[in-house]
């Protein structure tokens, strides 16, 4: 289903008149605090959020899964929900694949699909977690780090074969996350799990094209419940050190145990230069996978606070990040869910844009902890959705996505063209 120009224009015309009215009071305010909202704009407008192939589908990979029906069945469709968020927001220009779910069949023709709805290929993901059909050797015991040196194998290829997937599709990196680990004390030497994990990272390394990425996803635990082989940002730091210049640390949101401090590692990382990429989402208890902003907008805000930094203040060049949406339902429509998720990724962008830093820094440097805490929550507890509307306005996307969305009754759409009873491949 393609979302016409003249259907978004037509809708925006119904609120324009009241958005006008907010964003002015809105400018006002911001300039009257030295802030330049068209700066402000074009930094929202760049923005743009990869949305991952498996998201489209309802989730509950661990338990039951409820279809929400008319979801996509193939890749192709994959991509059209995606250019569907896009015409909506004008803020989700990438499509991220993970092979082997999503293995292109003509590739020219899934790119020309893609370009026809402006978007691009964003990391392509490999999967070491679990054994596909007629797979000679078993990931049961883990994969880059397994004792055997025939299962070590079949995952470095595995992960060569996914770089030349993304090479044939215009992508510019490869996401590695591992299960690997133990469930038992005694399971696994960790020094050799490791050693060999760094090995085999190096051998898929040396395969990467020169203008290529590498990241390295972490995760203290799940589905491995004693140890995981790359548990945290500071053995996945190691490990992509241990690669070189294009390998770097992706930080998942939910990848972490209750109460880490993300904003610091962020921090370090960006200082290093060796943070690569975010997987949004939000948890209240583990890798809950929820809502991006629904369960912790602060946190949220204070991560961006110093991924704005961190940009600002650069000294090791840290490269461009990658923006991924990593999370995946039973309760919502996954498209609205991706909607709201894509909106809180904006509005906590636009909170970390509108801190003054000046102010920021004099309060830290005469150690007045009141201001500096005044600081942040001045810029997170203003509503800054009237600039996101403006955002969409510009860039030609609806000043209400998920409205639209519901006006033009997609998922009834959707369900008529697909079907009530379809899998999202993969899941
Ligand atoms: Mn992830």
């Amino acid at each position: 289903m393609r979302v016409q120009q003249e259907t978004i224009h037509h809708f925006n015309e119904k609120y324009r008149r009241s958005h006008a009215d907010t964003f002015a009071f809105l400018k006002l305010q911001l300039e009257d605090q030295g802030i330049s909202t068209d700066d402000v704009l074009a930094r929202l407008m760049e923005l743009q959020v990869a949305i991952p192939s498996w998201a489209l589908g309802a989730g509950g990979t661990r338990f039951g899964r409820f279809s929400t029906g008319g979801e996509p069945g193939n890749l192709d469709q994959k991509i059209e929900d995606v250019g569907l968020l896009h015409a909506l927001t004008r803020s989700a220009g990438a499509i991220s694949l993970h092979i082997p779910w999503d293995i292109p069949q003509d590739t020219a023709a899934t790119k020309e699909l893609a370009t026809s709805y402006d978007l691009i290929f964003d990391a392509v993901n490999s999967n070491t977690f679990q054994d596909q059909n007629g797979q000679p050797y078993s990931y049961k015991f883990g994969s880059l780090c397994h004792a055997g040196k025939e299962e070590r194998q079949l995952a470095i290829d595995h992960n060569i074969e996914v770089i030349q997937y993304g090479r044939e599709l215009g992508s510019k990196s490869i996401t590695v996350w591992l299960a690997d680990g133990s469930s038992f004390p005694g399971q696994l030497n960790f020094r050799h799990a490791l050693e060999r994990t760094q090995e085999s990272l190096q051998s898929i390394y040396k395969h990467l094209p020169e203008d290529w990425k590498m990241y390295i996803e972490y995760k203290p635990y799940e589905p491995n419940f004693y140890s995981t082989v790359i548990q945290d940002w500071g053995t996945s730091f190691l490990l992509a050190n241990a690669c070189g210049p294009k390998a770097f640390t992706l930080v998942d949101l939910g990848h972490h145990l209750p109460n880490t401090n993300i904003e610091q590692i962020v921090s370090t990382l960006m200082w290093q230069g060796k943070l690569g990429g975010f997987h949004f989402n939000d948890s209240k208890y583990g890798d809950d996978d929820l809502t991006v902003g629904s369960i912790k907008p602060y946190q949220l805000f204070l991560i961006f606070n110093e991924l704005v930094y961190g940009m600002e203040n650069n000294p090791s060049n840290n490269p461009e990040l990658a923006w991924m949406i990593d999370a995946s339902h039973n309760l919502k429509d996954p498209l609205e869910d991706l909607l709201q998720s894509l909106e809180a990724i904006r509005l906590a962008y636009a909170q970390a844009l509108i801190i003054d830093r000046e102010a920021l820094e004099a309060a830290r440097q005469h150690n007045d902890v009141t201001m500096a805490q005044e600081m942040l929550q001045q810029a997170f507890r203003t509503d800054v959705r009237p600039l996101l509307r403006e955002a969409r306005l510009r860039s030609g996307a609806a000043l209400d996505p998920l409205q639209l969305f519901r006006e033009l009754g997609v998922r009834k759409q959707l369900i008529r063209d697909r079907g009530a009873i379809t899998v999202a491949t993969g899941l």
